[in-house]
């Protein structure tokens, strides 16, 4: 039997969320009904909303950085029980598949294809309006009071952690974070340069500082997120507006010939040059964690790659979500991951359009909604 849940719906691209009940199918076979208590609001789900998500489908339930309850687990669920308390993985971790396998990537392939196209590993969705098909979101779909995810798709989580604040280790602060040590691997004492400064720059950030890097430099077009980025540990702040001349040229002259890493946390695939362009030349390693528009094109010279500078990215920051996850949430529990620092709205699932125009306002670092 179908349960009712109240949902934030994007019916289509551009258009605010509707507030409606949706019935939600019980899970099948290796899945879960989750009860959501709690959800970020990240860029990437305004990214989706704009139409400029080249997977973007609609009508569905956007939102993927949630913290919930089981309520109910399908045949087979072996690893969950009613009660655990869980966050949501848009990067699944099935511990079987070729990537799981290889050591080397936390891309589990094993439920990409269907997620993409915004159904349930069996090709259909557990969401429906008005006995209309709405599509999941990036697997997770935490718009919703209740949403249903593969078993594989879920981290368990210690029950003492507060599901309105560790739902940030779902998305935002757990990838900046990870960037910077999993991806970057950034040693103690190398130089920084942070390239946005929204959730993810500013948990690149504390990756920074848990990593003791040396000068970590803070980069955004919006000064009053300078603030934040010194009390999180940024050393230096650079306002692109305040310079005449290229960015990468003002980070190279700061930093006698550029820094040792720098991250793009915007999604501008301009920004991206620069911030590989920012590194030293020999060994300067520039990771993107910013995700740009359709059919957009990332180029600079070769010659910065022939003279050692790298270029990569970095998805969740690396994580593995049902292994390193929990760890996570400990240090988080334990002051080393000042969640509080981010969360600067909480409203109820009724005002989500607004936690979408604090953000684009540049007012907000994470709008937690609860439900
Ligand atoms: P956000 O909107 O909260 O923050 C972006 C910041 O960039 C803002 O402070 C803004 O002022 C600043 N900015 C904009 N243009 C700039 C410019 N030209 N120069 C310097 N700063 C500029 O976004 P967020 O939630 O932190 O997400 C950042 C990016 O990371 C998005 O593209 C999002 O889709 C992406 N993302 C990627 C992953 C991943 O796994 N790779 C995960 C989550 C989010
Ligand atoms: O395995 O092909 C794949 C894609 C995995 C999803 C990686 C998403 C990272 C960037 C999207 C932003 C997440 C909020
Ligand atoms: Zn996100
Ligand atoms: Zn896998």
């Amino acid at each position: 039997m179908s349960i009712k849940s109240r949902a934030a719906v994007a019916f289509g691209p551009n258009q605010p969320l509707q507030i409606v009940e949706v019935d939600v199918e019980p899970p099948k076979k290796g899945e879960v009904l989750v009860r959501i208590v709690a959800t970020g609001v990240c860029h990437t789900d305004a990214f989706t909303l704009s139409g400029d998500d080249p997977e973007g489908i609609f009508p569905s339930i956007l939102g993927h950085e949630g913290g919930g309850i089981v309520e109910a687990v399908g045949e087979g669920v072996t690893s969950l029980a009613v009660g655990d308390h869980v966050i949501p993985l848009y990067t699944a971790e099935c511990r079987e598949c070729k990537f799981c396998k290889s050591g080397k990537t936390n891309l589990c392939q094993a439920v990409r294809a269907t997620q993409g196209k915004g159904l349930m590993p069996d090709g259909t969705t557990r969401f429906s309006y008005q006995g209309q098909p709405i599509y999941h979101y990036m697997g997770t779909s935490t718009f919703s009071e209740y949403t249903v995810v593969p078993e594989i798709s879920l981290a368990k989580i210690d029950k003492d952690a507060p599901l309105d604040k560790v739902c940030l280790l779902g998305c935002g602060v757990t990838t900046g974070i990870g960037a910077v040590l999993n991806t970057a691997k950034v040693e103690e004492g190398a130089s920084v340069a942070i390239f946005g400064l929204g959730g993810i720059g500013l948990a690149a950030i504390i990756g920074a500082k848990m990593a003791k890097a040396g000068r970590i430099i803070a980069v955004d077009i919006n000064p009053a997120k300078f603030d934040i980025a010194r009390k999180l540990g940024a050393t230096d702040f650079v306002n692109p507006k305040d310079h005449d001349k290229p960015i990468q040229d003002v980070i190279v002259d700061l930093t006698d010939g550029g820094v040792d890493y720098s991250f793009e946390c915007v999604g501008n695939v301009k920004l991206m040059r620069a911030a590989l362009e920012c590194c030293h030349k020999g060994w300067g390693e520039s990771t993107i964690i910013g995700v740009a528009g359709a059919g957009q094109e990332i180029s600079t010279r070769p010659f910065q790659l022939v003279t050692g500078r790298v270029w990569r990215g970095s998805a969740f920051g690396g994580v593995k979500g049902r292994t390193e996850l929990p760890s996570y949430v400990q240090k988080a529990q334990k002051g080393e991951i000042p969640l509080d620092d981010f969360i600067t709205h909480t409203m109820p699932l009724e005002d989500i359009n607004k936690a979408f125009d604090l953000m684009h306002e540049g007012k907000s670092i994470r709008t937690v909604i609860h439900f």
